[in-house]
């Protein structure tokens, strides 16, 4: 059955940026701030791979991407942002006070902190030194598709594998608010260790998220380059306007990725979560190892796993 208020969002780290959202949405809030504070707080935890302390890419640089979308199609984004502890925020300023979509790299910071935002120290977290330290001992980039956690572990396990592998994960959040109103977010420091200037979906309005009032909202995390190739979230939006469920919707979109892929979408992991108009929820993976927070109540907020393919 559907709910409203509703806010959902990605892996268990949405638990927590969930119970944040809720204190907006509980209140008669908008969805639109209850998606910008939700995420914040994953932004500011210790994570491998979202916020300032996450881990940098090969050249050793926090790189941030980050993407909201509101009820009326407004969106802002920024990418490659460094020193700059939520990009959320910054986020929303583009979306509300310039007449762009996506900022970039130095333009984006020199955007921030004309609107007040600290620069921070330019620093990896302890966490982060260590483990770029062993991932330049081979400098490989091959991408784990999850990390297996263990029940009452912490959300950011990723950071302590202790085969040297590096994970990634991403917030993306979606909710409706008490007027029924859709909107979400995306904030991500992409994938550790990537290429300098390498994008993934999680800043890319259609591809890690995306929102239409009068149908749903979706965003998405796992491997950013393949989300991208079949504009991921836009898909899982006109698939809902199609009459698809959250969950019909977000299986067809990773069975279309992994009908591409072939035999390589087992090196991969994607995942897609979504709610409708109705306040419905639904989300679908490449493969095991992906789940979702769900929170419609104050005592309703339940890491539930991501149904997969392969
Ligand atoms: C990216 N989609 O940069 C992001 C990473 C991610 O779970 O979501 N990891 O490709």
């Amino acid at each position: 059955a559907g709910r409203k208020p509703i806010v959902i969002s990605t892996w268990d780290a949405g638990i927590n940026a969930n119970k944040a959202a809720w204190q907006v949405l509980r209140n008669g809030g908008r969805a639109l701030d209850a998606v910008e504070q939700g995420v914040m707080v994953t932004e500011a935890e210790q994570s491998c791979c979202v916020g300032l302390g996450a881990n940098p890419d090969r050249d050793g640089f926090v790189t941030l991407d980050a993407c909201i979308m509101d009820e009326h199609f407004n969106c802002g984004s920024v990418a490659a942002l460094e020193r700059i502890k939520h990009p959320i925020s910054v986020a929303r300023r583009v979306m509300e006070k310039t007449p762009h979509v996506m900022l970039v790299g130095q333009g984006a910071q020199q955007f921030a902190v004309s609107e007040g935002f600290p620069l921070e120290a330019q620093k990896l977290s302890d966490d982060a030194a260590k483990e770029y330290k062993k991932w330049l001992e081979k400098s490989e980039y091959k991408p784990v598709i999850n990390v297996e956690r263990t029940k009452g572990q912490s959300a950011f396990a990723p950071n302590k594998l202790s085969n040297g592998d590096w994970n990634h994960d991403t917030i993306g959040m979606v909710a409706m608010d008490a007027n029924g109103n859709l909107s979400g977010s995306c904030t991500t420091s992409g994938m550790g260790f990537k290429m300098r200037g390498r994008l993934g979906d999680s800043p890319i309005i259609g591809a890690g998220l995306y929102v239409d009032n009068e149908i749903g909202a979706a965003t998405a995390t796992g491997q950013g380059e393949d989300v991208i190739r079949i504009a991921g979230t836009h898909l899982v939006v006109e698939l809902m306007r199609q009459g698809l469920s959250p969950e019909q919707a977000c299986k067809t979109a990773v069975e279309r990725i992994i009908k591409i892929k072939g035999a390589k979408a087992k090196d991969i992991q994607v995942g897609f979560i979504a709610i409708n108009k109705k306040g419905e929820h639904g989300a679908y993976c490449i493969q095991k190892g992906f789940n979702y927070a769900v929170c419609y109540a104050d005592d309703h907020n339940e890491l539930i796993d991501g149904k997969f393919i392969l």
